[in-house]
């Protein structure tokens, strides 16, 4: 065993000092260290039927083998490699002439660039941005917000419910009003803050309403708060990312977080009003849905509603994009059609 081990050591190397390119070299390592037939493997294999401390002394003396040849192999692979490359840098001719390749930049989606402007524009008015969690808790999405599981406000918000293995409740959030009585616990009164992000509804979809949408959240809570206030707030955000007047409609709306609650509409900019698939044919846009917050969720949320007052509202994000971009089908927005996103 022990001649036939140096042997086998004496031809690999002399075999290796003939190698002469990458090629011959991986044709070695097959010969020498193939998993099937390679010829040290069958070496090794065959140390099975020694006994123990033949086992012992041939194995160490193969594996010492091994380890020699398979350095060499390595060594000599990275000289290969390295001299090909730099024959290759040498032979090649660089035209300096030819033009690039041109570099495809992305871009953001329409929503991202508003939001952002959004964000923007809240923080020069002195509110904090905020994020949320959109796998929500019911208590979070509806108990907070005074719609108990029997309220039939929760009809009208439809959604995606996520059994949780007898733990509490959770749903991909509906709105992004959680985040009324997530901040008043963690920053208290007075606050300041909007929350963007994305919401789910079992909707059926059109023009305007898709599954999956954007709004943005917005509260401002401090003594003397009024409805006065929420209708600055509101025209100055409007202004500020439509760019211009446009025409608004205040109404009554029903939502259990908020009393009074108003809908705040504007006319629709796809028709200029005078009626299209996405305001269904009303010339009005829903699209700033707000209020003066309810006791009872100033009080879910740690603050005293004697003593604090404040406003919330609900802007549908994703529809503000149609109105500012003037896209007349909502389900653009989120296709992922490349022509579409180009535009932006
Ligand atoms: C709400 O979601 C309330 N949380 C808003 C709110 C907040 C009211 C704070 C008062 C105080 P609503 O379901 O109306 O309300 O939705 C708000 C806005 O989201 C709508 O005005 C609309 O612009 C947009 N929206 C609603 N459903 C869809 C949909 N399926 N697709 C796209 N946008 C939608």
């Amino acid at each position: 065993m022990q001649q036939e081990l140096e042997l086998l050591r004496k031809n690999a190397l002399a075999e290796f000092e003939e190698i002469k390119n990458l090629i011959e070299l991986e044709n070695f390592e097959i010969e020498y260290f193939g998993r099937k037939d390679g010829k040290l493997n069958n070496v090794l294999r065959s140390l099975k039927d020694l006994s123990d401390e033949e086992k012992k002394k041939f194995g160490q003396l193969s594996n010492d083998i091994k380890i020699e040849l398979l350095s060499l192999v390595e060594t000599k692979k990275s000289e290969m490699r390295q001299k090909e490359i730099a024959d290759k840098v040498k032979n090649e001719k660089i035209d300096l002439t030819l033009p690039g390749k041109k570099f495809v930049k992305g871009s953001l989606n329409p929503t991202s660039i508003v939001q952002y402007e959004l964000e923007d524009l809240f923080r020069s008015f002195g509110f904090i941005v905020l994020d949320g969690p959109e796998l929500e808790s019911d208590y979070y999405n509806f108990e907070s917000l005074n719609i108990p599981a029997t309220h039939p406000a929760r009809d009208t918000q439809d959604t995606f419910y996520i059994d949780n293995d007898g733990e509490e409740k959770t749903v991909l959030r509906t709105h992004t009003s959680p985040l009324q009585v997530r901040a008043m616990q963690e920053y208290g009164a007075p606050l300041r803050a909007i929350a963007p992000g994305r919401v789910f509804r079992n909707e059926a979809l059109d023009a305007s309403h898709d599954n999956t949408f954007y709004q943005l959240e917005g509260m401002m809570i401090d003594r003397n708060i009024s409805i006065a206030n929420l209708i600055a707030v509101m025209k100055s955000l409007l202004k500020g990312i439509l760019k211009k007047d446009v025409k608004v409609r205040l109404r009554p709306g029903f939502f259990p977080f908020v009393e009074p609650g108003f809908e705040l509409d504007i006319s629709c900019l796809i028709c200029g009003g005078r009626g299209c698939s996405v305001c269904k044919q009303s010339g009005w846009v829903e699209l700033l849905p707000c209020g003066m917050i309810h006791p009872n969720v100033l009080r879910a949320g740690g603050i005293d509603p004697v003593e604090y007052s404040g406003f919330a509202f609900g802007l549908g994000l994703t529809r503000l994009v149609m109105m500012r971009y003037g896209i007349d089908d909502i389900r653009l927005i989120n296709s992922g059609d490349l022509r579409f996103l180009k535009q932006f």
